[in-house]
């Protein structure tokens, strides 16, 4: 059975941010607004004024200080709070295709193979903009690709859990080159007009290029073994789908974007993935000394910062477990993949490491991989 490899990773990141500042200037702006026009209520207590948000709170509360998106504009526009994206003909590569072309020329280059090498492409993300034809069949066929393709959602895990399935196709012998791709429009299923999670998300795009080891013509990562978790929870979610058309409450929209109960997937998440990454090392005998770097998902500071210690058995130093979600936010399931592709190439072979995800669901998935 030949065994899987990362040959290649590649990130598109948009060329527009939005600074703490900026996102609180314009909340602050639709809080003004909205208080305005709901005032007659508020003052008959019937309904609360909107409070403030605050870059301060943000900064400590998640770590993040920026994060980039594909359109700012409509997002800071206190009268609208979500991006716009131009309307496209079926016949144009979707929004989703278009970013993830762009990662997986940086992610084939890397590995030294073209599209039309690939016969497996995995489009892994926590929406997917339409429900058929899948997305990753269109970017398939724009990338020139062979063999099949799919789409699937675990949320923040899918690219974890993406790279576990090329893994095992690898293995099997079903697929000689796989491309998991994580095209992240978390703009779109944002909800910037709650105050409570509206600092949370980022754009981007990442993938990662997969090869038995054996075909790997360049520097690459041995995946050593690979771990999924699942384990049903509400406290992230988002009701939008096909069958809300069906039902009569259309007026409520807050359900159809991201919502989560932070406090509970703080408390609740933290013992899963510690317990779920200290059993993975364990049954590959592995001990904190044999690890030296952790790419963990990117959702909160405080977050990793725990689960690092728990890891290591000590406060790891910042180049073992990289942060980068003080520039990009939560990008869900690209997070973890960002800080391995900008945070590996100094590892020298024999070096290991896990890139791990955690998120809605509940769910958790690792990969425990060594330099090549
Ligand atoms: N400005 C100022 N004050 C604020 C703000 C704000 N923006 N927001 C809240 N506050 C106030 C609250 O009102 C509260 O005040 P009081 O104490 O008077 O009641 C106080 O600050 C504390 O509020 P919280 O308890 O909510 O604050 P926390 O310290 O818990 O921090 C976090 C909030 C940062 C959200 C934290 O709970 C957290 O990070 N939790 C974990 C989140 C997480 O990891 N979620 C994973 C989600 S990602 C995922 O799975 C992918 C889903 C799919 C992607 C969707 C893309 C859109």
């Amino acid at each position: 059975m030949p065994n899987a490899a990362i040959t290649g990773t590649g990130v598109f990141t948009p060329s527009e941010i939005i600074t703490n500042a900026e996102l609180v200037t314009a909340y602050n702006a639709y809080a003004d607004l909205w208080n305005a026009e709901h005032a007659d209520d508020i003052a008959a207590e019937k309904t609360a004024a909107k409070p403030y948000s605050s870059e301060d709170f943000i900064v400590a509360a998640s770590g993040i200080e920026r994060r980039y998106v594909i359109d700012k504009t409509g997002v800071l526009d206190p009268t609208r709070m979500y991006p716009h994206f131009r309307a496209r003909s079926d016949d144009e590569p979707s929004l989703m295709a278009e970013i993830a072309q762009d990662a997986i020329a940086k992610a084939l280059a890397q590995a030294g193979i073209t599209g039309t090498d690939v016969d497996l492409v995995i489009c892994a993300a926590s929406n997917i903009e339409r429900a058929y034809p899948a997305v990753a069949v269109e970017i398939q066929q724009l990338i020139g690709a062979g063999g099949f393709a799919f789409d699937m959602n675990v949320a923040c895990s899918s690219a974890t859990f993406g790279i576990q399935l090329a893994a095992d196709m690898i293995k099997a012998g079903s697929v000689r080159a796989a491309v998991v791709v994580n095209p992240e429009i978390t703009s779109g299923h944002h909800e910037w007009r709650d105050r409570d999670c509206h600092f949370i998300f980022g754009d981007v795009c990442t993938a990662t290029v997969l090869q038995p080891e054996d075909a790997a013509s360049g520097a690459h990562f041995k995946v050593l073994s690979t771990r999924c978790a699942t384990e049903f929870s509400n406290n992230i979610r988002n009701n939008a789908g096909f069958l809300r058309r069906t039902r009569d409450q259309m007026e409520d929209r807050r359900d159809m974007q991201f919502m989560q109960n932070g406090r509970r997937v703080f408390k609740e998440v933290l013992p899963m993935v510690s317990q779920h990454m200290a059993d993975h090392m364990a049954d590959e005998g592995l001990t904190a000394d044999d690890l030296k770097r952790l790419w963990l998902h990117q959702a909160n500071k405080t977050m990793n910062s725990y689960i690092g210690k728990k890891v290591m058995g000590r406060d790891p130093e910042p180049d073992e477990q990289p942060n980068i979600l003080q520039d990009y936010a939560n990008t869900s399931s690209a997070g973890s993949i960002i800080a391995f592709s900008k945070y590996s190439d100094d590892l020298v072979p024999g070096d290991k490491g896990i890139i791990c995800s955690f998120g809605a669901g509940y769910s958790v998935g690792s990969v425990v991989v060594e330099r090549a």
